[in-house]
């Protein structure tokens, strides 16, 4: 929640490490209708690591607590021996080693931060990371802290018969009054942020795991009564992972059991508690009838991420929140390896890097850009970002693209040996890669030190015949706080086609056999490296697979791209081919595409949507215009009228000239897989672009019959986009039909927000009193101001400044409700410096209407603050 504190800027080089550590943690949680009593027993010790002269006043953090009682060895503490400020509780004189037991109240039922303990539906939960459990009891609240916790949890029975927290159950019985207890100890040595407890009335999908060394895990997957049947493909993601884990990495669970609780409120994904991690159900729940294709590649995705995290988070965790990349970077990189292996590897690679371009790169080019390891923040949870996670990955790519599959094993292995049971830093994690791939990687660790997205300019120059040169340069943009930048170590991964189209091989020195691809290292700001290749001219494939989160700048003319786009043996350089042919147009000087221009992309698309050899994912991804998000996140100056009304004709004509392609793609591709029932959407799209009178009426009976959700909701996605007529007879019938589905009702009110109407302003706001939204359930909030703001791009930046204020109402809103998603929200105003003139005037007076509010929470004033600097 919001507090009246004044916003301290916290600086990784002010580490230093806790003077205590806590050796036990015994809790006892009594749940009541009002409220809750935490009693919390702890063992403290002096860290041996310290090395101060004296010992200080231990300064415990804790927020919102209500202190029942202290007792410092047994004995109750006078009010002189203790300060309690708003955010700590400070003991003055303590010795060597003590115990100290304190007792709190807290309010569950009125936190609508989601954050610390919290009630959703009628169950009890938690979120602790990154400093939530000082919203629990007092506590060393950091993650260097690491106890042996037992917790005892006592709550009415017939409410509440399922009481749990991590580890294992050792004791459990009846209390007086309808009330029981189970009592929880967990051998593994965790931070705070790692606790988890849950109480409610649930039902349970069981399984077992049987480990690589023969150990039976009971699999447990909680869910909100009725849930059941939306549960099996979860637990199979679990399972498939828990075997990746150990056919990859070696890794092996630890615990006789394994739970997942999922809840509907919930500010994140999901959670990686010890033994009981609690998800966001929109990454749980899925069958055929509720959930898109899409959909279940989120639910494998985060139920493996949150299953890597075990090893990769848990067993090692961050020695402070500045590391926390250590294990964010390398598990979305275990999970993006993960799906490769489990879906298309191409198809997961360019939604990975779809990401990096819309958002990481738009986050490292505004006022809140950092490097993968931050070195300040004022609060924490805005820290979640796409760099530490998604940029931290590709840095954690690269290590694997230089050493190759096994010398990274090798540098994981070490890394488990070196530090299992410890809180580490980034650097300890680089460092077991050097050490055991006998690598100086100095210039590597740029990329922890330095926020912004490189540049990387290349040409291609012809010395004599079958001798070319690469040369390449790379620069980095000032970021705030960092002027100058040094050379990064990239990663160059290329492959030439010739005149005709064709791949060729060819060679970096005269003799060599010639390869079809090679790996390129650049360590200098300028570098060049020779090709020898028996060819008249070569059209360079680079930076194959996205070998270096960097924005690649070469000289293509349309005729190279579109022979790229056409048959490099890269299947991401393929695609992205044709994503640069058409970036190139849309963010050109030009006020219109030409028919020239037009013609290119449409001949292209013929051919790439006639190839037999390409499957029907790669496919529909191909003939996907660039979205309006990614176009704005690579570059730092956007006309936007300009560029909407660019991408607007470019769909309108792709729309139109393909028309009959599109049917007939339509008529023809069966609906059985994933790729086909994506492919036959995009077509239906695009049909409904060119003509939606003609063609509603399909649109209309594919909704009516779809016997899957990905198609049921592409159908009403485009008649929801369609003009007026019929369009609220179906969404009404969507709505009918699902209304008691929490999450299908998050796509209907997004299906409605998404409409490039002039009017459609009005529309979200009278969803807001929607009797199914409510604004503090995140993903309602996600649902209908999230969708508008980062996905009706246009209708967003309306030139009447509307959605801004809309934006700014909201988080004014959510400031006081839940300022971690009320400061996510925020952040939606951060690119304002790339826009005209009359927009940045309009959304910085909205920025200050925010900044000026009396009792602004840390979250938001953090990012407003900045984005105003
Ligand atoms: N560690 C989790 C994500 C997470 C982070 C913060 C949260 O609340 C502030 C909640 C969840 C993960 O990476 O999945
Ligand atoms: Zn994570």
């Amino acid at each position: 929640m919001y507090s009246t504190e004044k916003p301290v800027v916290k600086y990784r080089k002010d580490y230093q490490p806790s003077q205590y550590l806590i050796k036990n943690t015994n809790l006892l949680f009594q749940l009541f209708d009002d409220y809750t009593l935490v009693t919390s027993e702890l063992k403290i010790t002096r860290n041996p690591l310290d090395n101060r002269e004296t010992l200080l006043p231990i300064e415990l953090d804790g927020v919102e607590l209500e202190l029942v009682s202290i007792h410092l060895d047994g004995q109750v503490l006078d009010d002189s021996d203790y300060e309690k400020r708003a955010h700590t509780l400070i003991i003055n004189k303590v010795s060597e080693t003590f115990n100290l037991t304190t007792v709190v109240k807290i309010l569950p039922h009125k936190n609508t931060s989601l954050e610390g303990l919290y009630t959703s539906s009628g169950k009890y939960c938690t979120q602790c990371e990154a400093e939530g459990f000082r919203k629990i009891t007092f506590y060393l609240d950091r993650p260097e802290v690491m106890s042996e916790f037992t917790v005892r949890i006592e709550g009415d029975k017939a409410k509440y018969p399922l009481l749990l927290s991590n580890g294992n159950p050792v004791d459990r019985g009846e209390l007086t009054d309808g009330r029981h207890f189970v009592a929880w100890h967990d051998p593994f040595v965790k931070p705070s942020y790692l606790f988890a407890l849950v109480a409610g009335d649930l039902d349970c999908l069981e399984d077992t795991f049987t480990t690589m060394s023969g150990r039976e895990v009971k699999l447990e997957l909680y869910v909100d009564k009725g849930k059941l049947d939306q549960c099996r493909f979860a637990m199979d993601s679990l399972i498939a992972s828990m075997k990746w884990d150990e056919q990859e990495f070696g890794r092996e669970y630890d615990l006789d059991l394994y739970m997942i609780v999922a809840v509907s409120d919930f500010n994140m994904g999901a959670m990686e508690n010890k033994g009981l991690n609690i998800f966001n159900t929109k990454y749980v729940l899925a069958n055929k009838k509720t959930a898109t294709d899409a959909d279940f590649e989120g639910v494998e995705r985060v139920i493996a991420h949150e299953y890597f995290h075990n090893w990769t988070g848990n067993r090692i965790t961050c020695r402070d929140w500045f590391q926390l990349s250590l294990k964010e970077g390398l598990t979305v990189f275990r999970d993006q390896k993960f799906s490769e292996d489990m879906q298309s590897a191409a198809v997961e690679r360019i939604d990975q890097v779809k990401i990096i371009r819309a958002a990481q790169f738009a986050e490292d080019s505004g006022p809140m850009a950092h490097p993968i390891r931050p070195d300040s923040y004022i609060e924490m949870n805005n820290f979640y970002t796409v760099t530490v996670y998604n940029k931290g990955a590709e840095v954690i790519r690269m290590m694997h693209t230089l050493l190759g599959k096994t010398g990274f094993r090798k540098g994981m292995d070490l890394y488990f040996d070196r530090h299992d049971g410890q809180a580490v830093t980034c650097e300890d994690f680089i460092k077991a890669m050097e050490d055991a791939n006998g690598k100086d990687w100095s210039l590597f660790r740029n990329w922890y030190r330095q926020a912004g997205t490189p540049v990387l300019k290349v040409d291609l120059e012809k010395l004599a015949d079958g001798h070319f040169r690469l040369n390449c340069e790379q620069s980095c943009p000032a970021t705030p706080g960092q002027e100058h930048k040094n050379p990064f170590m990239l990663p160059i991964k290329v492959g030439f086609l010739n005149n005709t189209g064709h791949p060729v091989k060819f060679a970096e020195t005269n003799d060599a056999a010639g390869v079809d691809e090679t790996l390129l290292v650049m360590t200098e700001t300028k570098q060049s490296f020779d090709i020898y290749c028996e060819s008249d001219s070569l059209v360079p494939s680079l930076l194959r697979d996205f070998s270096s989160p960097v924005k690649l700048e070469y000289s293509y003319t349309q005729e190279e791209l579109a022979s790229l786009f056409a048959a490099d043996p890269n299947p991401f350089n393929r695609w992205d081919a044709g994503q640069t042919l058409m970036t190139q147009m849309l963010m050109s000087e030009t006020s219109k595409l030409t028919e020239d221009e037009l013609s290119v992309v449409d001949n292209a698309f013929i051919k790439i949507l006639n190839d037999e050899e390409l499957d029907n994912a790669l496919k529909s991804l191909a003939v996907m215009v660039p979205e309006l998000n990614s176009l704005i996140g690579m570059s730092d100056n956007v006309k936007l009228d300009q560029l909407f009304a660019k991408h607007k004709q470019l769909k309108v004509h792709l729309g139109e000239k393909l028309e009959h392609t599109w049917f007939s793609i339509y008529n023809t591709t069966s609906g059985d897989t994933s790729g086909d029932r994506w492919l036959r959407n995009t077509a239906l799209r695009y049909m409904m672009i060119a003509n939606d009178e003609q063609h509603f009426e399909l649109a209309a009976t594919q909704q009516t019959h779809a016997d899957n959700m990905t198609d049921e909701l592409a159908a009403l996605q485009v008649i929801a986009n369609a003009s007026e007529g019929y369009r609220s007879e179906y969404i009404e019938q969507f709505y009918q039909k699902w209304k008691e589905e929490e999450l299908v009702m998050d796509k209907w009110f997004t299906a409605q927000v998404v409409n490039d109407d002039e009017a459609i302003l009005e529309h979200v706001k009278a969803l807001l009193n929607h009797e199914k939204f409510s604004i503090e359930n995140p993903n309602k909030v996600r649902a209908v101001v999230g969708a508008f703001v980062a996905g009706n791009t246009s209708q967003f930046h309306n030139p009447t400044g509307q959605g801004y204020e809309f934006l700014a109402d909201i988080i004014i809103q959510l400031n006081k409700i839940n300022p971690q998603i009320a400061a996510g929200l925020a952040k939606q105003f951060n690119q304002w410096r790339k826009f005209d003139s009359k927009r940045q005037a309009l959304i910085q007076e909205q920025l200050v209407r925010i900044k000026s509010l009396d009792n602004l929470s840390n979250d938001v004033f953090e990012v407003v603050d900045k984005s105003l600097q």
